[in-house]
């Protein structure tokens, strides 16, 4: 029996825990980082299906930033309500303890309790596991749309099922321990300091998975890099700036000039050296147009920081790292009309994003992809302007008046007029 002082004691203890609570640090803070991580998720589940153009397609941007923003409040609202709701259970199962044993009666048996709620959370747990690959796990990305891209697809698949199966067999080994060997007087816990032969298992079994998987990637990324073939590439240079992607094709002649970075101006915003002549018939294009089933070389640039070409439905991504010109070279292998067909949705378009942080308007760094027929492709090449314009031969001409007076120099640009 628990006398009046140990009640009010009790009771005293209770108020000055909730006030605690209330104006604890780790209370707010765990409220603040809710609401930072409730807006972030929002935010990008909203910028992904704005670039999807699915789900909001047809419904106006407005809309879809309003309905952001309850997103945001509803689901803190949520949370604040089951932890209050988590916070009114426990104090009324405290009251119903204390009144238990103020009656002379068996207290709630805590331990059992714990044990219990283990087994509730593991339950619980591997449904919602279940609930979001089986719901969620629809929402991924649709079929590669490049042949190496399938190789990624099928490493992506190992890796899941393993992991799915460690994780089952560990939360339920977890939490099932946890109910299993719950204290109870009936039996004394037995005191395990060290034991090598558990040490070797836990060691060497997940080291031979993970070596398998490494060298499985390893292999993958290998072929990946090799598979395109040299010959008959078709070369398109991808330049980011902050906040923009420019993109070059080669002329008529095929093959693509010279850059040099110390050319850049306001007109020539990728620095092209017009000296070579491979540079005189480079086109300009807004769309990267590719055409299907064709060996493509993206030569990968950055003017300012790094930037990071990003076209997930291709499984394709590589830096742009100034000073530093990388490429990716991959086949496309279904056009942006077959994959509408594929998808279900007739506003589908591929996308080239950027996967840096890059700046404040990083967002803004997007390009529509469109896989086309060889035939289309030529078509398509045929009205592109070129990146020598009329205004840029003046200031080239200009330019090299200039040099021509002061240095004396022969030093003439390879210009027709
Ligand atoms: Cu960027």
């Amino acid at each position: 029996m628990l006398n009046l002082h140990q009640i009010k004691e009790y009771q005293t203890n209770n108020k000055m825990g909730f006030k605690k609570l209330i104006t604890s640090k780790k209370t707010l803070l765990l409220f603040t980082a809710s609401l930072l991580l409730g807006t972030h998720q929002l935010m990008a589940q909203s910028t992904a299906a704005v670039a999807q153009g699915t789900t909001t397609a047809g419904a106006p941007d407005s809309m879809a930033t309003s309905g952001m923003w309850t997103g945001v409040f509803y689901y803190v609202l949520i949370f604040l309500t089951a932890c209050l709701c988590i916070a009114i259970l426990g104090k009324i199962l405290k009251v119903y303890d204390l009144t238990l044993k103020m009656q002379g009666k068996k207290p709630i048996n805590w331990n059992s309790f714990m044990g219990i709620i283990c087994l509730v959370f593991l339950i619980v747990g591997l449904y919602g596991a279940y609930w979001s690959i089986t719901v969620q796990g629809s929402m991924t990305l649709p079929k590669s749309a490049s042949a190496h891209g399938v190789d990624i697809d099928n490493m992506f698949t190992l890796t899941t099922i393993l992991t799915l199966i460690v994780f089952v067999i560990t939360q339920a080994l977890l939490f099932g321990f946890a109910f299993y060997y719950r204290s109870s007087e009936k039996r004394k816990a037995y005191f395990l300091p060290h034991n090598n032969t558990i040490e070797k298992i836990w060691t060497i079994i997940p080291a031979i998975v993970l070596t398998i998987l490494v060298v499985f990637g390893f292999f993958t990324w290998q072929s990946v890099e090799n598979s395109a073939e040299v010959k008959g590439d078709l070369n398109i240079d991808v330049t980011g700036h902050q906040f923009a992607w420019e993109l070059r094709y080669p002329g008529p002649d095929g093959k693509l000039g010279n850059v040099n970075y110390t050319l850049t101006t306001g007109l020539n915003k990728l620095g092209i050296d017009f000296k070579d002549p491979r540079s005189l018939d480079d086109l300009q294009a807004d769309t990267l147009v590719l055409p299907v089933n064709k060996s493509i070389r993206l030569n990968i640039h950055a003017q300012d920081v790094i930037h990071s070409v990003y076209m997930p439905h291709f499984r394709l991504q590589q830096n742009a790292v100034p000073g530093l010109p990388t490429f990716f070279k991959f086949i496309p292998t279904l056009t942006t009309a077959q994959m509408r067909a594929e998808t279900d949705n007739p506003k589908f378009e591929y996308l080239l994003y950027c996967n840096k942080i890059c700046g404040g308007i990083h967002y803004n760094m997007q390009k529509v992809v469109r896989v086309v027929s060889e035939a289309e492709y030529q078509d398509w090449i045929a009205k592109q302007k070129p990146y020598l314009t009329d205004p840029l031969k003046q200031e080239l001409k200009a330019a090299s008046t200039k040099s021509n007076s002061s240095q004396l120099s022969s030093n003439k640009l390879a210009l027709n007029n």
